[in-house]
This record gives C-alpha cells, structure tokens and sequence, in this order.
C-alpha cells in the first residue's frame, strides 16, 4: 500500500441543510484532513481513526480531502 488509495472510492454524499454527517477517516500514514467550506482540518495519525462531525449549513459542494499527499476522500453536496 502507497498511501494512495482511497476506500470507499471516492462519491458525493448528500448532507441536507440542518442534518448532521459523521465521517471516520483512517490513514495509514500521518496526514492533515481538509473538510473545505466547513473549514474543518484535524490531524490524521497513521492508524487511528479520526471522527469528525459536519451540520450542512450553506448549500453547496465541498471537498474533503487530506494534505499529504493531496487526495479526495469524498464531496459533500449540502442542499
Ligand atoms: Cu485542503
């Protein structure tokens, strides 16, 4: 495994405008996740899983995505 590859592969998940999304990301290396438009980041320790909580807030779609290297885990369509 490279670090690379992303599992589930990556989709658009609907969040509607109120309703709440968790999403728990493990990597197997030390990164930085990226929630854009929430303005989400967390550390990411290699193994560990790592739970964030989003509410939808403004309609739109944003990437979550980790740092190092640059990845897309999924995108986040709130409506
Ligand atoms: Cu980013």
């Amino acid at each position: 495994m490279d670090g690379k590859d992303v599992s589930p592969a990556p989709r658009t998940v609907d969040l509607a405008v109120g309703e709440t999304l968790t999403l728990v990301v493990t990597s197997d290396h030390d990164d930085e996740l990226h929630v854009h438009g929430f303005e989400v980041e967390g550390a990411l320790v290699a193994g560990k899983p790592t739970s964030v909580t989003l509410t939808g807030k403004e309609p739109g779609v944003y990437e979550v995505e980790t740092h190092e290297p640059p990845l897309r885990l999924l995108k986040i369509a709130v409506r």
